[in-house]
């Protein structure tokens, strides 16, 4: 029988946890209006409708892994770089347990890979009635198995417990993740460089030949060269650099 989640002691006031919710963003958005503090967390065991970008599903089968959206004051912070930060945070939370930490890689901009296959995402949205306020949902595969995984997704998908070997406790996880995501926020307010540096240096997109596909287009080759000050790709074209945001790219990665 699956271990239940709860929270941990001291976030009692500032964290709920659902059996079931459509998705954890709706539910964070909904309490960001209703005027949460920074940092309130939604979690739940399973989502019948979670969300990825641009309209994409995230599967989230019940019992096994974390589904979690935390809302965001962003008055302080570069737009840009909020979701890079929820991906530094689930990194940083992963490596800690793993005994090859440099496998464990952010794919720009919004997935967390262990061993070059997808363990988590991340779905940063802003709130239209709230302006400088969003919320931050993280989808991690801590103890699916094979079978739990999606069907032919986008990227190879796997979980913490298929590459480690071994099961994990979801709720020291949630803990460890809740606790990185408020300090990196703070990270986020006062040295921001240092979250980009992170993302630089645990890149598995940088120094990689992409495909770039905009939409309605043929997609083109291009080498990712870096992340610019903003979080945006630097891609290298035939004459010059062109720069990249999430949300009007689609980055299928080479191999080469
Ligand atoms: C993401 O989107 O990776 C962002 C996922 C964010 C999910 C969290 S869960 C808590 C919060 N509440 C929500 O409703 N959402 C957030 P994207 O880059 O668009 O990737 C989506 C694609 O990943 C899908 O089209 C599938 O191909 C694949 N996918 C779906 N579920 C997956 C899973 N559990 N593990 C790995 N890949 C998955």
């Amino acid at each position: 029988m699956p271990s239940r989640l709860f929270a941990p002691g001291a976030d009692d006031h500032r964290m709920e946890i659902h059996e079931s919710l459509d998705s954890t963003n709706i539910l964070a958005k909904q309490r960001a209006i209703d005027g949460v503090e920074d940092g309130y967390v939604i979690v739940a065991d399973t989502q019948t409708n979670g969300r990825g970008r641009r309209g994409r599903s995230w599967h989230s089968p019940a019992g096994v892994n974390l589904y979690l959206s935390m809302v965001l004051d962003t008055k302080k912070v570069s737009a840009g770089l909020v979701s890079l930060m929820g991906a530094v945070a689930v990194m940083d939370t992963i490596k800690q347990l793993c005994p090859n930490p440099d496998l464990v890689q952010i794919k720009w901009p919004n997935d967390v890979l262990m061993g070059r296959k997808k363990v988590a995402g991340v779905l940063g949205e802003y709130l239209s009635e709230k302006q400088d306020w969003c919320v931050l949902g993280i989808g991690v595969n801590v103890n699916s198995k094979a079978e739990d995984l999606p069907d032919s997704p986008r990227w190879p998908a796997t979980s913490i417990a298929l590459f480690l070997g071994k099961q994990l406790n979801r709720n020291i996880l949630l803990s460890r993740l809740v606790c990185r995501l408020r300090d990196l926020k703070h990270t986020l307010e006062t040295d921001h460089e240092k979250i980009l540096e992170q993302v630089r240096q645990n890149s598995a997109t940088i120094g990689r030949t992409v495909l770039l596909s905009v939409q309605n287009t043929e997609p083109q080759k291009y080498k990712a060269i870096g992340i610019d000050e903003n979080g945006l790709l630097l891609l290298q074209g035939q004459e010059k650099i062109i720069t990249v945001t999430a949300g009007d790219v689609d980055i299928i990665q080479d191999n080469r």
